[in-house]
């Protein structure tokens, strides 16, 4: 039988929507009362209909410069009219090279080298695998065993579902890689419930991995792998030393520090680093989202410099590092990356950050209150508010917080019983306050 026709896009015909199998996403509610979006700009979205959305989330923590910024729309339009695509392998064109450049010079001194890649997931594959590859050249190959950590998110290839600690991304997947362990993860709300900013107890779960350590042996462990603030899993901030601790833990240990910087990079903490904001400095940085607003898919990989150049042996003619993407420094994602770098430094983004984060965490610490809530947590321009689950009916509360806002024309993200605010560097006090007021009003109606 031969397939449909492909129907008008646009269409909200059940069938015109069969096609797309969407990620991460309830398919059959979706299509059922399709949420679409047409056009973006600034801190909003417009919806096919018209309807304007405020863009509580930077998209999904990616557009923190706004959307369809100017300098940066003109600078991929350039760059698609002057060399589509370079090849990456053998090749190089010099935008890459000048991003790359950038980057190093606004991360923590040593880390100076990146490697490019397409997403947040390839981003965190290519820093276990360099781990295990640096640890075999400087003679260590036994170090084979990955660390990561219960509630963690490292995307979605096999390496890191494996080092991820969300049980949904796991279930469903086999046995994924050998030998990784996870550390506990950090999140009380006996403790710590209602904490401004980093919360004081839990630095002491860093001492976890010195029980991993004594179980295995530190000649079997290559790296440990963490978000220094885990964003997916319902923005879980570092408890107050914890960092310090797992960073003097691994380097007594030869065991490499990987800080998963995907959401927390390019200005979300209100530093270009979180690694900057915590004073504590990994091996590796994973970053994605940000680099770009979001604009073009590009992730990449900050590599300590002595990291790098352990690979850099054998003749001349020898490929150091037996691993790459087709589209690594992809032209269009190097020129928006540039573009977006600029549009950080000229309008004082990370700087805004600092200084919009206290009304956030005001803000949202006012919904204390409101019905339903058990937690709030905020750092940078990133809070959640936990709600009590419904009895009998697990997630339903969060998701029905999540569409009360849109329904209001508020775009908020849902993490399991959490609901998560994570606006663009350029966001208002005004649009702020909208964005709270509207979540009071949602948590007021809430069955
Ligand atoms: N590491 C971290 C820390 C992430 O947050 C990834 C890796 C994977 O990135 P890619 O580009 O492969 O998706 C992420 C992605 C959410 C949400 O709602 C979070 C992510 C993606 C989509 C939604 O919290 N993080």
């Amino acid at each position: 039988m031969s397939n449909p026709a492909p129907l008008e896009a646009g269409a909200l015909h059940p069938e015109a929507l069969a096609s797309y199998w969407m990620p991460f996403t309830a398919n059959r509610q979706f299509k059922a009362a399709p949420r679409m979006m047409a056009r973006a700009e600034g801190m909003h979205y417009w919806t096919p209909e018209g309807r304007r959305i405020l863009d509580g989330f930077s998209g999904l923590w990616c557009c923190n410069a706004g959307h369809s910024r100017k300098p940066v729309v003109e600078a991929i339009q350039r760059q698609a009219a002057t060399l589509d695509y370079a090849p990456a392998f053998q090749m190089g064109h010099p935008l890459a090279f000048e991003l790359a450049g950038r980057i190093a010079a606004m991360a923590p001194a040593g880390l100076n080298r990146v490697f490019f890649c397409n997403s947040g997931s390839e981003a965190v594959d290519t820093a276990l695998k360099v781990a295990l590859a640096y640890q075999r050249l400087r003679g260590e190959g036994s170090r084979t065993r990955l660390i990561g950590r219960e509630r963690g998110y490292h995307g979605v290839g096999f390496g890191g579902i494996s080092v991820g600690g969300m049980v949904a991304n796991r279930k469903m997947f086999g046995a994924m890689l050998a030998g990784v362990d996870h550390l506990p993860h950090t999140h009380s709300l006996e403790k710590n419930a209602f904490s401004r900013g980093e919360p004081e107890w839990g630095a002491h779960l860093a001492d976890e991995l010195e029980r991993l350590i004594a179980l295995h042996d530190a000649s079997t462990i290559a790296a440990v792998i963490v978000e220094p603030m885990a964003g997916s899993t319902g923005v879980l901030l570092p408890p107050r030393g914890y960092l310090q601790r797992l960073r003097e833990i691994t380097a007594k240990h030869g065991i490499l520090l990987i800080f998963d910087e995907v959401i927390t990079a390019f200005g979300r903490l209100g530093h270009a680093f979180a690694a900057q904001r915590y004073g504590v400095t990994p091996d590796m940085i994973t970053f994605a989202k940000g680099v770009t607003s979001g604009t073009v898919p590009m992730g990449g990989v900050l590599v300590r410099s002595d990291i790098h150049d352990a690979f850099m042996r054998g003749p001349p003619w020898a490929i150091e590092l037996f691993h790459g993407y087709t589209y690594s420094g992809h032209p269009l994602a190097c020129a928006a990356g540039i573009a977006t770098l600029d549009l950080y430094r000229d309008e004082g983004l990370f700087e805004r950050a600092r200084a919009m984060a206290p009304v956030l965490e005001d803000a949202v610490h006012s919904l204390r209150a409101s019905p339903h809530v058990i937690d709030i947590r905020n750092g940078g321009l990133a809070a959640a508010i936990e709600l009590e689950p419904r009895p009998g009916a697990p997630l339903a509360r969060a998701f029905d917080a999540y569409l009360g806002c849109w329904e209001r024309g508020l775009l908020v993200r849902q993490a399991g019983e959490i609901v998560c605010l994570a606006p663009a560097l350029i966001v208002e006090e005004s649009q702020i306050a909208k964005m709270t007021g509207t979540l009071r009003e949602v948590l007021l109606q809430l069955a």
